[in-house]
């Protein structure tokens, strides 16, 4: 069973996904952003190289930042997770970006995502639905 507390694929120490979800954006946006804390208990840095879903047709990392006043989002291609530390995605900052919706998503789903970490090794978790908050 898949539990939100992340599943690893491979054996060996790795990173957990934490309270996560994704943000269904009001009007039926063909876009959601994905938040989640990512904590690594292991005694070496894990990088981040990408996301996939089988529910979605492109899943990319990226970050939002303010420029010349305004939001501004850019790829992440590489995203490390220190040694015993963690990493946030949240609202104005690192996000999940899933495109490209094979159906249509809903409040309540919950969507099977899977992390890709350098080395070849995934870890899953399921990203529960919800609307934005207005
Ligand atoms: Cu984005």
């Amino acid at each position: 069973m898949l539990s939100g507390a992340g599943d690893v694929s491979a054996r060996g120490c790795a990173p957990r996904v934490e309270s996560a979800w994704l943000r269904l954006p009001p009007g039926g946006m063909p876009m959601l952003a994905g938040f989640a804390r990512i904590t690594n208990p292991c005694d070496a840095p894990i990088i981040i190289t990408g996301a996939r879903s089988k529910r979605f047709a492109d899943v990319s990392l990226h970050e939002s930042k303010i420029v010349d006043g305004m939001s501004r989002m850019r790829a992440v291609p590489r995203l490390t997770v220190p040694a015993r530390g963690a990493v946030s995605l949240q609202p104005g900052g690192l996000h999940l970006m899933l495109m490209g919706a094979q159906a249509p998503v809903k409040t309540g789903d919950r969507v099977e995502v899977e992390l890709e970490l350098e080395g070849g090794r995934t870890v899953r978790a399921e990203w529960p639905v919800r609307a934005a908050a207005r």
